[in-house]
């Protein structure tokens, strides 16, 4: 069975894949090494040489099976990856085309087997060693014109690897709070001020290109809070692949949204692009729970700000830069997150965990006092 983590980028224990010129390359100096093997028997001079070339042969069978069934092997089974990962496979390439690959490499290796009993029967069948020679020969034909049929699909595992290599990891088993909105609403700030993550801030809209996943101990139970690219008001279709990551984090990973309006001037969205674009990535997640928060509040008018929360219907409003009424939006993020805890299934563990926890700070304190 293929072990699989539930805590973890599936694609980090990825080993270093061969390319298949290497993997060729490889297995042919592995079999040109093979010597002939000290046979204590008196046989005679064509038996010897029988057994050498045998010896090559299935050298170079075992290193190429060898080096494509790894490459099988490591490979997560891609059903039984989170879908957040599926996801982001599709956004990079295609599920289906590495499970086809997949399924063309293991042929390959099974073919290569077939091979081999054939020639190796040829072989058994000769006695003379020109004709024996000749078929370890065509038996390397046919392996290498076999194994180069993979190239091209080994080619795009090693680059599609080496791009879900990249993604994040982050924990299934947590609660996460996804940080939403359009560009340069401050989404990235407020992540900054709420969790241990740290993406890059930037004055000019678009600085975050990735999901960022940061934690946040929320006194019970650890949280992951996600910051996302920013999004703009336009059908999923149009989106490019970097606003397509957010869509995939707000739809597969999150438990709580946490939405950011801006209603300054440098605001990139109007009002309506702002309220259109929340209502457009709610109607996949309704029964997530939604935060309206509006940020920046810092450089508004009272005026501006109670009309802000009309537009926005905002419940907190914040500024991430200075600090202000984060206490409160963490206090309800807190109570939303116990609520989860108790609520959702696929918590059950981590609740069990936190209130351990909980009983062990409990005795820290006690201990602490019984001290003094
Ligand atoms: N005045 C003011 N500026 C803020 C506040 N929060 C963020 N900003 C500024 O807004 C700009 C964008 O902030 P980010 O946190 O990078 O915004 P973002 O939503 O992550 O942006 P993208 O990743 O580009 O979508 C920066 O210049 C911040 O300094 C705030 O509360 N008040
Ligand atoms: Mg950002």
């Amino acid at each position: 069975m293929r072990k699989q983590s539930k805590t973890s980028n599936p694609f980090r224990n990825v080993a270093y894949i061969s390319p298949v010129s290497e993997i060729i390359s490889n297995a042919f100096q592995q079999s040109a090494a093979v010597r002939r093997t000290r046979i204590k028997k008196r046989i005679s001079r064509e038996r010897k040489l029988y057994f050498l070339e045998k010896d090559k042969i299935t050298t170079l069978t075992y290193e190429l099976t060898r080096k494509i069934d790894s490459i099988i092997d490591q490979f997560p089974w891609v059903e039984d990856i989170h879908p957040f990962y599926q996801e982001i496979i599709n956004l990079i390439g295609s599920v289906d085309k590495i499970k086809q690959i997949l399924g063309r490499l293991k042929g390959i290796s099974n073919q290569l087997q077939e091979i081999e009993r054939e020639e190796l029967q040829k072989l058994y069948d000769t006695n003379h060693p020109n004709v024996m020679a000749s078929i370890r020969k065509a038996t390397s034909g046919r392996y290498v014109s076999l194994v180069k049929k993979a190239q091209g699909d080994v080619k795009y595992l090693i680059r599609i690897v080496k791009k879900l290599k990249a993604v994040p990891d982050f924990n299934t088993t947590l609660p996460t709070i996804v940080i939403a909105g359009a560009p340069n609403v401050g989404k990235s700030s407020l992540v900054r001020c709420i969790s241990s993550g740290s993406p890059e801030i930037g004055e000019y809209p678009f600085t975050t290109k990735e999901v960022v996943f940061g934690h946040a101990n929320f006194g019970l139970t650890l949280v992951q809070v996600v910051d996302t690219p920013g999004l703009l008001d336009r059908p999923f279709e149009e989106r490019n692949l970097i606003e397509r990551q957010s869509i995939a984090s707000i739809n597969y990973i999150s438990d709580i949204i946490v939405y950011l309006f801006d209603y300054s001037k440098d605001a990139e969205l109007s009002i309506e692009e702002q309220n259109h674009l929340l209502e457009d990535i709610s109607k996949e997640f309704t029964d997530n729970p939604t935060i309206r928060v509006l940020n920046k509040v810092d450089i508004l008018s009272k005026d501006q700000i109670a009309k802000a929360n009309e537009e926005f219907d905002t419940e907190f409003q914040i500024s991430t830069l200075k600090e202000k009424g984060l206490e409160s939006l963490v206090e309800r993020l807190k109570i939303l997150t116990l609520d989860l805890l108790k609520t959702k299934d696929k918590f059950k563990d981590v609740a069990k965990l936190s209130i351990s926890e909980e009983f062990l700070l409990q005795k820290e304190k006690e201990d602490f006092s019984y001290d003094i």
